[in-house]
């Protein structure tokens, strides 16, 4: 059967992410999977690319279907405020979606999804979708590098590396 190489062929440039202004707003529900991803994202924007943990700003909020509203909140403080001078460069949204018995995880991951892209087009921002939509607890514990799966692989780390690219090319087309 014929095959082919999954994922994100990584970019031949190398991102400098030092002066970075970064955002992450996660959720507090399914934190142990959440702080997992948090922590692949932080861990590869500093490591990798420079980014200075002092320039990542991080904040909660209770569920996933918060992450639009405080994403917009955050972002337009951030350029009202005169004394901080540091309006975000791009955002990540992290939280953890796991589908139960009723619509609910149906209506909240469409709204989510439909509320981070209009912030993001709206503002001007580029806004890394790192919610994940699992089906059940396994696949949220593999796709955050936990667990003990084989295959398992914190997507983080990939939002971490999108985060940069897009920072920096946003700064480099406004
Ligand atoms: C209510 C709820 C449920 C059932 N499941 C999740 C989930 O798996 N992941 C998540 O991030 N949030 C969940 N929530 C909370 C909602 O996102 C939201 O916080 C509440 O409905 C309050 O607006």
């Amino acid at each position: 059967m014929a095959t082919f190489t999954k994922g994100v062929t990584p970019s031949t440039e190398k991102y400098d992410g030092s002066s970075l202004r970064v955002l992450i707003v996660h959720t507090r529900w399914n934190y142990e999977v959440v702080e997992a991803l948090v922590r692949g994202a932080t861990e590869t924007m500093t490591s990798e690319y420079n980014v200075k943990s002092e320039n990542i700003s991080i904040q909660s909020v209770s569920g996933s279907y918060e992450l639009p509203f405080a994403t917009q909140s955050l972002i337009g403080a951030s350029r009202m405020n005169v004394q901080s001078s540091q309006s975000f460069d791009v955002v990540i949204c992290i939280g953890v979606l796991i589908k139960g018995s009723t619509m609910h995880f149906e209506y909240i991951a469409e709204a989510v999804s439909q509320g981070i892209m209009r912030v993001s087009l709206d503002s001007g921002v580029p806004i890394v979708f790192g919610v994940l939509t699992c089906l059940n607890d396994e696949q949220a514990l593999e796709r955050a590098g936990l667990g003990d799966k084989e295959s398992k692989h914190n997507h983080g780390i990939d939002w971490g590396r999108c985060a940069v690219e897009m920072g920096v090319k946003n700064t480099r087309w406004m």
